[in-house]
């Protein structure tokens, strides 16, 4: 699939963060210019080998990123950025050049503001460690069940924006929060998402990964379920009410099978009311906050509107 002949390549900024990457980032950059896509910014986070040097010389512009990780980058990177188009790329030599177009054309026929790359489309055998497979689908499965929307692959690092997205989003993660932010945002924002399907293959070799799957992969996981709070409270208190209720009614039959033996517990049975009465109370507080997002949404919908 090629893009519309009409679109001026110099209008979509490709934008790579890296950290270590000179065993792939000059091919990459290649692919791109390949493709017909000169402008290109790598945003670096004091790589320590080549990186930087082989990206310059290979015609992309260079810049390091103030601060650390790869949410500081990004953020960076889209305070930057004025072009009108915006695709996000990995440095890592996991993603096609060659997938731009899939990637662009939802947002250049207006279907999209935002589009995810989806890698479980089709991936290279070795492109996911079982680990990082199995951890991204739970990933996934719990966004959709906090947010009640289906997006596929959340994580992905291959990505396009509009300008309106990069700046209207409020992005604060640091680190390799940042995708599951971004992609919270956009749904909270209420930016058109698409989905598109990519080729995803093996890391090179000689590069290593910069994630740890368990402890990024929690971090993640818990900013998905901080972030519902805000977005879906039902879910969040949900969560807390049943913990509650359900240890309140495990004590509950304790007590009273010991009641039925002879025996009296009074504090247990205090703490049986209490445990249950705190469930219930999230529950509420679940529904109140519901309802002060639900109203929330509907004044941000009405300033948007006016804005339009
Ligand atoms: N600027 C910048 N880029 C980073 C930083 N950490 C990682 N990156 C880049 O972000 C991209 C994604 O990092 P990876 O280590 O591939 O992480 P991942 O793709 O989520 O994980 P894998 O599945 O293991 O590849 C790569 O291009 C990295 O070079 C950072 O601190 N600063
Ligand atoms: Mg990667």
């Amino acid at each position: 699939m090629n893009i519309q002949t009409s679109l001026d390549k110099n209008d979509v900024c490709i934008l790579i963060p890296t950290l270590n990457e000179e065993a792939t980032i000059v091919q990459l950059i290649k692919d791109f210019r390949s493709e017909g896509f000169e402008n290109i910014l790598v945003i670096d986070g004091h790589s320590s080998d080549n990186t930087r040097q082989l990206a310059e010389e290979n015609g992309a512009k260079v810049i390091v990123q103030e601060g650390k990780g790869k949410g500081q980058a990004v953020q960076e990177a889209f305070q930057l950025i004025e072009e009108p188009y915006t695709v996000m790329i990995d440095g890592d030599g996991t993603y096609l050049a060659s997938d731009v177009h899939a990637v662009l054309q939802p947002i250049l026929d207006g279907r999209a503001d935002h589009t995810l790359g989806n890698r479980m489309a089709n991936f290279e055998s070795g492109a996911f460690t079982r680990l990082n497979l199995a951890g991204n689908r739970a990933l996934n499965k719990l966004f959709g069940f906090a947010y009640g929307i289906w997006l596929e692959d959340i994580l992905t690092g291959y990505r396009g924006f509009t300008r309106h997205v990069i700046k209207n989003l409020s992005l604060t993660e640091m680190g390799f929060e940042i995708e599951t932010e971004i992609t919270v945002e956009s749904v909270k924002h209420e930016m058109k998402v698409e989905v598109v399907p990519i080729t995803y293959v093996a890391r090179h070799s000689s590069a290593d990964t910069k994630l740890n799957p368990l402890r990024d992969g929690l971090k993640i996981g818990k900013t998905i379920i901080r972030m519902a709070r805000l977005h879906n409270p039902m879910f969040y208190f949900g969560i807390l009410g049943t913990g509650l209720t359900l240890s309140g009614i495990a004590v509950g039959l304790y007590v009273v099978n010991e009641w039925m033996n002879g025996v009296t517990r009074i504090p247990m049975t205090v703490l049986t009311a209490l445990l249950i009465l705190s469930g219930i109370q999230m529950f509420i507080f679940g529904m109140l906050s519901d309802l002060i997002v639900s109203l929330h949404r509907e004044t941000m919908r009405m300033l948007r509107k006016r804005d339009e």
